[in-house]
């Protein structure tokens, strides 16, 4: 299952990216203002919990460090939870985002990230199963409790770590 099946169409123009919730510094940022941050390149694999892998996908975005670094997750916050243009939800720990490896990418392999993966921009949390990590991202939104989101309320794994085969409730 790569995704609902619906997914939407966001232009650049009406694209926002939201961080809210406990935060000292909520913020909503436009297309140009998401591009005037600083750039990484990250280089990881892609783990699917229906067991297929894709090696050394290289992303290119904003780095989660970054976007929490401006944003100051109040001490309570342990929790995140990414909301999608398509109404979808994931949650995942602070820290797991809060790795270095961790981004909100516009590019992969060298090209714009088409829509069907999450374009114009999506997260990619490598060290997770890939369901965590949210395609056409509207909204970051940060928690002291955890909340599950879509996939998790289904069944799959609340964590999801793939080196322990975290599929599965
Ligand atoms: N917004 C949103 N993000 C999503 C999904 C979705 O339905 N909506 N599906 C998830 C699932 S189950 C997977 S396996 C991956 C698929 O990403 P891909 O289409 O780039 O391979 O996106 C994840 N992110
Ligand atoms: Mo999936």
């Amino acid at each position: 299952m790569l995704d609902l099946g619906n997914r939407p169409g966001v232009s650049q123009e009406s694209w926002r990216l939201k961080i809210d919730g406990l935060v000292a510094h909520p913020f909503d940022w436009n297309w140009k203002e998401f591009q005037d941050q600083p750039q990484i390149v990250s280089v990881s694999d892609i783990h699917c919990v229906t067991a297929w892998s894709r090696f050394d996908n290289r992303w290119e975005g904003v780095s989660a460090r970054h976007i929490l670094s401006l944003a100051k997750p109040l001490p309570v916050a342990r929790f995140v939870v990414f909301h999608g243009f398509d109404g979808y939800t994931t949650n995942l720990p602070l820290k797991d985002f809060d790795a270095g490896d961790a981004l909100v990418a516009y590019s992969w392999e060298g090209k714009k990230l088409p829509r069907e993966h999450g374009g114009p921009a999506r997260v990619v949390v490598p060290r997770l199963y890939f369901w965590k990590s949210a395609k056409w991202v509207n909204r970051i939104e940060l928690i002291a409790s955890d909340r599950p989101g879509f996939w998790e309320m289904l069944g799959y794994h609340d964590h999801g770590d793939p080196w322990t085969e975290e599929r599965y409730g």
